[in-house]
């Protein structure tokens, strides 16, 4: 079975990726267009989805990168054609689960095509220390084997972002779990992440562009402001 060896579509500038975690399609709309120019994408999720339909994707694939946050976690062949329906919508990069097992991440990447596929490694909730932690350098490994574009890990425990980053080698590394979560993304960008996913402290702020100028100075340090 071919191995996808192509590098990422996503390119990481900003270092930050918002997650618009909201049910109202205007809202969405609004946040991301004041945000879009200094975020590298856009992250979806099912809630947002599941109000305004599939076309929010498509709508505001024309402002960015939107990653859609499905959590993909099936039998292959039913990962496989969530994976195609989130790229038909307009999805550039999609979010699937690692403890499906390889072969649904396989099947994922494949379905992607040019699009990025991210495998959850550990989750960043307290939660995900009971079962994901056990296991989350074996989604890794799983994730470069399967040719995924890289994977999700906690900013809320960057030394396991730093563990994590030696199994992956150039692979992109996401980092859910700052501000609402605790983490900090400063730590988590230091620890090897590639860019910080925030949701909360930036879509619940009376000013998300000016939430954006906050975690990007942070994640910049002060030497470089
Ligand atoms: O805690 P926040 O509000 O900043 O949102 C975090 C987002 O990242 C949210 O969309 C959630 O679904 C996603 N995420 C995690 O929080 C933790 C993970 O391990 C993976 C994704």
């Amino acid at each position: 079975m071919a191995v996808r060896l192509l590098q990422a579509t996503m390119r990481v500038e900003h270092r930050l990726i918002v997650a618009l975690d909201v049910t109202d399609g205007g809202r969405a709309r609004s946040i991301a267009r004041a945000v879009r120019d200094r975020v590298d994408a856009l992250k979806v999720n099912w809630p947002l989805v599941l109000a305004a339909g599939p076309g929010i994707v498509k709508e505001l694939a024309t402002l960015a990168y939107v990653l859609c946050d499905f959590k993909v976690a099936d039998i292959p062949n039913m990962s496989r054609l969530i994976v195609e329906r989130a790229v038909a919508a307009g999805a550039s990069g999609v979010i699937c689960h690692g403890f499906a097992g390889e072969d649904s991440v396989r099947a994922c990447v494949e379905a992607a095509g040019r699009s990025d596929v991210f495998v959850v490694t550990e989750l960043s909730h307290p939660g995900g220390q009971e079962y994901t932690a056990k296991f989350a350098e074996d989604f890794a490994r799983s994730a470069v084997r399967a040719g995924a574009a890289g994977i999700i890990a906690p900013a809320t425990r960057p030394e396991r972002v730093r563990v994590l980053r030696t199994i992956v080698g150039t692979k992109l590394i996401l980092a859910p779990g700052v501000g609402a979560q605790g983490g900090r993304a400063a730590d988590a960008i230091a620890a090897g992440a590639d860019a910080v996913i925030v949701g909360r402290s930036i879509i619940e702020s009376a000013d998300p562009a000016h939430a954006v100028e906050g975690v990007l100075a942070e994640i910049k340090g002060p030497r470089a402001t």
